[in-house]
């Protein structure tokens, strides 16, 4: 994949992060949600800039997906610049975890504000959830600047705005492309998800635990997405694998090593 395979509009970018730089100013505490698969391209450092002075929680979420010891890894390594929590949905006590954290980065701030925030699909809406302890009604990422804005007030009495802040992806290399197109935080019309998956399954072969991953030619034999003639219909195969590897259905991965 060449450098001008996913069109990002830098206006759009820019857009985007002046309305976040609008949504942090009136809150003290940022909740940066970062997919624990891309624990780097994941995160945008703009946001060192825009929330300066604000103090900040990292939420590492799809733990459930992530290599179990990378995301030990990176934990430990993203706590010598702030406190870090990995999560995953589904885990029963990772809402009371969230809230704990919440509260301990919290103590010593007076009837704070909080603003959950994150590159699109890295799990915003289900931080929110969770932090609110049941389905929040607008938890869509925010369109607009500093209107309508509504809060939900947690036991310890924390603020937190009902809707997301976006922040946008920082896709500078051929390998943050392809890594942020797998796990979703670039929109589909963006990229060549044939391209995408080529790369991923090319890097599944240098990583260790990689023995799941297949070629797109044989995953789509072995899902039936063949043409007249046994070709294998790799396009819509394409889609196909990219919704089994969001499932997890090729094990459990880090896209990002953290050295030991
Ligand atoms: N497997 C798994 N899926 C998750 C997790 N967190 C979020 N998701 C799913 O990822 C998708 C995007 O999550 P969402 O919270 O809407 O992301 P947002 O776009 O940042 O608000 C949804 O289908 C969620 O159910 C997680 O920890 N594990
Ligand atoms: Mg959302």
């Amino acid at each position: 994949m060449t450098g001008g395979t996913i069109q990002w509009y830098p206006g759009h970018m820019a857009r985007a992060m002046r309305r976040l730089a609008e949504d942090v100013k009136i809150v003290d505490l940022v909740i940066e949600v970062i997919d624990a698969r891309v624990p780097l391209s994941g995160a945008n450092p703009a946001l060192d800039r825009v929330a300066a002075n604000k103090v900040r929680l990292r939420v590492l979420t799809r733990e459930d997906l992530a290599d179990p010891e990378q995301t030990r890894r990176w934990v430990e390594r993203l706590r010598e610049t702030r406190p870090t929590i990995a999560l995953a949905a589904k885990e029963p006590s990772g809402p009371a975890r969230l809230r704990a954290a919440v509260t301990a980065v919290a103590a010593g701030l007076r009837s704070p504000r909080a603003l959950v925030l994150g590159i699109p699909n890295a799990g915003k809406s289900t931080v929110i959830n969770a932090l609110a302890g049941r389905k929040v009604a607008r938890t869509e990422d925010r369109a607009g600047v500093t209107r309508g804005i509504q809060w939900f007030r947690l036991e310890n009495g924390l603020e937190v705005m009902d809707t997301a802040g976006i922040l946008a992806p920082k896709i500078e290399t051929d390998e943050a492309q392809w890594r942020l197109a797998m796990v979703g935080a670039v929109p589909r019309a963006r990229f060549d998800a044939e391209e995408v998956i080529a790369r991923f399954q090319r890097w599944a072969e240098g990583a260790s635990a990689s023995n799941a991953v297949p070629k797109l030619e044989t995953f789509a034999q072995s899902r039936g997405f063949i043409r007249h003639g046994n070709v294998s219909d790799v396009h819509n195969a394409a889609l196909a694998y990219m919704k089994e590897f969001g499932e997890g259905r090729f094990g459990r991965l880090t896209l990002e090593e953290a050295a030991p």
